[in-house]
């Protein structure tokens, strides 16, 4: 295990009962101001979500873009992560993200826009009704599953700031916060872990910013309050836990570019054709299943996203 427990918070004196308090601070505060975030109503999939204290979402829109494929579990999706940020194992999220506190949260947008500012989530959420969209998601190191995410289009988002003719692209960060996150103590990747976007990728319908999953806020390794979802491309570009967005002329760097060069590119969108130098893409496994399946261009988004990369050589713009 790469993370050593910090030294003000070891994981053995954080008492069940602690969380429990922890939790309910955390629901006091974001219900105060979240409309959006009401509870009571039952939602999609609640049934099948494990996290009793877990704050409830409200009013879920169905999308058309959900697949009906069957979902991954709650535990599943909540307990198989990649986050770095607090260890490099599958399990290390679900036991070390406590030390997150995603609320209160805001989120900083500068760059080539009209409305730049710093904005508090809670006013945020009360903008946009929140869906629930039901995601194949591919990671690029051959695993995938299927979530149901709470959120609203990344579009929308986007569009409320006015971004200028400049505007090219779109640059997210990560909170960067040694006490919070004590993976970034480690050179793992470098720190904060960012990623972009072109814009009209990020004004693409599909593309969404997520706050739930399940019918429930975020669990923290998922990447609390709010994180990146664009189904058609490798997990990496989900960004987790957002504290800043950028507009800029100029393609950004994203982190796994900035630490392996050699390979991950900047669109990193699902291509069965191109192997990563150290593994194959043609297939994947679907976590809870036996038998690998077949790896589909673009996540099996194709017909809503390849127009979007017409006339590029997706060998080379990987
Ligand atoms: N800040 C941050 N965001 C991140 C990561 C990370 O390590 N740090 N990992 C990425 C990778 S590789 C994947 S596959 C997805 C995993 O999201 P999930 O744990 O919710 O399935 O988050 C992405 N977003
Ligand atoms: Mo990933």
């Amino acid at each position: 295990m790469l993370i050593k427990p910090t030294p003000d918070l070891r994981e053995s004196e954080v008492t069940p009962r602690e969380l429990y308090l922890r939790r309910r601070e955390f629901i006091g505060a974001a219900g105060a101001a979240a409309a959006a975030l009401a509870t009571g109503a039952m939602a999609p999939g609640e049934a099948a979500a494990q996290n009793p204290s877990a704050q409830k979402l409200a009013n879920l829109k169905k999308s058309s873009f959900s697949t009906t494929e069957t979902m991954n579990s709650y535990r599943d999706v909540t307990t198989y992560n990649n986050f770095y940020e607090f260890g490099l194992d599958k399990g290390d999220p679900a036991r070390h993200a406590h030390s997150l506190k995603p609320r209160p949260w805001s989120i900083k947008v500068e760059g080539e826009c009209a409305k730049p500012g710093t904005y508090n989530l809670e006013d945020i959420l009360k903008w946009f009704p929140l869906e629930e969209r039901i995601y194949r998601m591919r990671c690029v190191e051959a695993w995938s599953m299927v979530i149901p995410w709470n959120g609203f289009p990344l579009a929308d988002f986007v569009k409320r700031f006015e971004p200028t003719s400049k505007a090219k692209y779109i640059e997210m960060r990560t909170l960067l916060d040694l006490r919070q996150m004590p993976g970034q103590t480690e050179p793992a990747l470098v720190w904060p872990y960012r990623e972009g976007l072109r814009m009209d990728e990020a004004l693409h319908p599909l593309a969404m910013l997520a706050v739930g999953l399940y019918g429930e806020v975020l669990p923290n390794q998922n990447g609390a309050p709010i994180r990146l979802v664009v189904p058609w491309k490798y997990g990496f570009k989900g960004i987790k836990s957002i504290v800043s967005v950028k507009f800029v002329e100029k393609e950004p760097l994203n982190t796994w570019q900035q630490t392996r060069a050699d390979e991950y590119g900047f669109y990193a969108n699902v291509n069965p054709d191109v192997d990563h130098p150290r593994w194959t893409q043609k297939t994947e496994r679907r976590i809870g299943e036996f038998f690998r399946r077949k790896t589909l261009p673009f996540n099996g988004y194709g017909d809503q996203v390849a127009s979007l990369y017409a006339g590029m050589d997706l060998r080379k713009h990987y």
